[in-house]
């Protein structure tokens, strides 16, 4: 009797620590309610261990003004919607070519790891007008005063955080960049598994961002690249116009 007691207390507590999924997409439809720039939820309730999975899904369907659109999801702060939280998750950019192409969807895997405080996180593409100040921002675990809160200060942003981060973040991290990258959807700006801890931490190809983000407002220069491998994917991005 009291092993079997024993035993079912142990699978119960197996179940009660079971590995949840909550998803997130990242990026509409132009004609879905609130357009191309969210994220659907934008605010999702998550426990430790719950896998937070990021399906890059948006894109410009049928609108054929839009060529492809870059996404990002990036860590920040609720009194910095808009701005790298330093050692914070980031999935890198994801290039979605067109809603047909990008099939199956990259995604990409968030594991939380500390439920005890929202997690807040936005995406840091610049073009054709920064994402983040015009609503795609999220959040887990946050109460609805403080996502008021955090979208107001969002939004109309204009100069959103560019810095690269980590996959292995604040309260959450990932163990892979986002994938499968199929049909014309690229990644680039990788982030490594976790931050560089001052400068350059090698592999090379990207030429470092800009070596300290010194603050948050650098002017209206974030579109001069930092990056020069980024240039290019940005040039080819830039042919989007919002009609
Ligand atoms: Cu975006």
């Amino acid at each position: 009797m009291y092993k079997l007691a024993s035993i079912s207390a142990l699978a119960f507590a197996g179940l009660a620590s079971a590995q949840n999924v909550i998803d997130v997409q990242v990026g509409s439809t132009q004609d879905a309610q609130g357009g191309i720039f969210q994220f659907i939820p934008n605010n999702v309730k998550a426990s430790k261990n719950d896998v937070v999975r990021f399906r890059f899904t948006g894109a410009p369907g049928n609108h054929r003004d839009i060529v492809s659109v870059v996404f990002s999801v990036t860590q920040s702060s609720l009194a910095k919607p808009c701005d790298n939280l330093e050692n914070g998750f980031d999935s890198g950019w994801v290039l979605i070519p067109t809603a047909a192409a990008a099939n199956p969807a990259p995604e990409w895997n968030l594991t939380i790891i500390d439920d005890s405080k929202p997690l807040w996180f936005y995406c840091k593409a610049p073009l054709p007008v920064p994402h983040c100040g015009i609503g795609m921002i999220g959040a887990i675990n946050a109460d609805d005063t403080a996502m008021a809160s955090f979208q107001q200060t969002a939004n109309g942003n204009k100069n959103p955080g560019q810095a690269v981060g980590a996959l292995v973040g604040q309260g959450a991290s990932a163990s892979a960049p986002p994938g499968p990258l199929t049909n014309g959807a690229q990644a680039f700006g990788v982030p490594s598994a976790t931050a560089a801890s001052g400068g350059d931490s090698g592999s090379g190809s990207d030429s470092g961002s800009t070596p300290s983000p010194t603050a948050g407002d650098d002017g209206n220069g974030a579109l001069t690249l930092y990056i020069s491998g980024l240039a290019a994917l940005f040039a080819a991005v830039m042919g989007i116009t919002l009609a």
